[in-house]
């Protein structure tokens, strides 16, 4: 090789070398089955990110829990283990109340109140996730969640004993005032739990016992509205920092974009959803009025509780609510 060729291919080196150092990938674990909606808006903004930054920074999704399980992806995330991913920050109550503010029983049962609430919390959850080194991107709400069960069930006296499949401090609290055995599983293991009768009942969305085709296992679904909780997604606060301008701007749009496609999708998934329980042989209905009073009963234990346990941050996000 002669000198000046030396030299070219030193340079094309040093060229390519500099473009493997500026493009970054990064993972995105995730919780709920890739055919979730949740999953499919969470691989729109990956691909929205990886487009619009023309492969500076590709991001890659990892949902079902592959990458890491649901209960651990928060962790992950704050220690730097992955850059980005996405959590039911409910299942968090139990590090700060304010976690748990889409969890308050029959605050909220329908999306448009649900959002309501959404823009006067969302600023306070993505300040306490900051304290936990996490940068806020965007949140997608589940549909309303409903109870679902192997026998018709009228009354809370008829819940006694009965296992319970719970995701969230919330879920877990409810099992609890209903003489319920709450048992934490992830969505990803939800059929194996009710095969095994691990699990024999939960609380969820029509969105969740579709996706885990639990008609082979359970007969009833009753709409009870209690709450809509949210998935979020956030980023490792030095990773987020260490993005230049153009692509945090990049990042920002398409979680914009995610949160506008995820809302519109829950809302279409809900009814879908519940139909599809019932092509899949459910009984699919509103719950009794004595039971719905019931469980108003209990839900009014439990705000009490969560507002005591947020205390004026908490209280102050309600009653803000309450008078908007
Ligand atoms: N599905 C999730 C959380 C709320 C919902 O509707 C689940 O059951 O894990």
């Amino acid at each position: 090789m002669t000198k000046p060729n030396r030299i070219l291919a030193a340079a094309a080196m040093a060229t390519l070398t500099a473009g493997a150092a500026a493009a970054e990938k990064w993972d995105m674990p995730m919780a709920y089955a890739a055919t979730n909606f949740h999953s499919v808006v969470g691989a729109n903004f990956a691909q929205c990110v990886t487009e619009g930054t023309g492969g500076e920074l590709e991001i890659v999704t990892h949902p079902s829990g592959s990458l890491f399980s649901g209960n651990e992806i928060k962790r992950a995330v704050q220690t730097g283990q992955a850059n980005i991913g996405e959590r039911i920050l409910s299942a968090h109550q139990n590090e700060n109340p304010l976690y748990g503010v889409d969890s308050i029983p029959f605050l909220v049962s329908s999306f448009d109140e649900h959002e309501a609430l959404w823009e006067i919390a969302g600023p306070k959850v993505a300040g306490v996730l900051a304290e936990d080194n996490l940068h806020y991107l965007y949140s997608v709400p589940w549909p309303p969640q409903g109870l679902y069960f192997a026998k018709p069930i009228t009354s809370v006296a008829e819940m006694e004993g009965i296992k319970f499949r719970s995701y969230s401090t919330a879920t877990a609290r409810m099992a609890e005032l209903t003489g319920m055995l709450p048992v934490q599983v992830e969505a990803a293991e939800l059929s194996q739990a009710l095969a095994t009768g691990v699990a024999e009942s939960f609380i969820s969305s029509g969105a969740t016992g579709y996706d885990r085709k639990v008609w082979e296992h359970l007969t009833n679904f009753y709409e009870v509205d209690a709450w809509l909780p949210r998935n979020t997604v956030f980023v490792n606060m030095q990773a987020w920092d260490s993005l230049s301008d153009a692509v945090k701007a990049v990042m920002n749009d398409c979680a914009a974009a995610a949160a506008a496609e995820g809302l519109e999708a829950s809302k279409a998934y809900t009814e879908f959803t519940l139909n599809g329980l019932r092509e899949g042989g459910m009984t699919v209905e509103r719950a009794g009025d004595a039971l719905v009073a019931e469980l108003q009963a209990i839900g009014e234990i439990m705000t009490a509780e969560w507002l005591e346990q947020a205390g004026p941050d908490g209280v102050a996000i309600v009653e803000a609510y309450k008078s908007r």
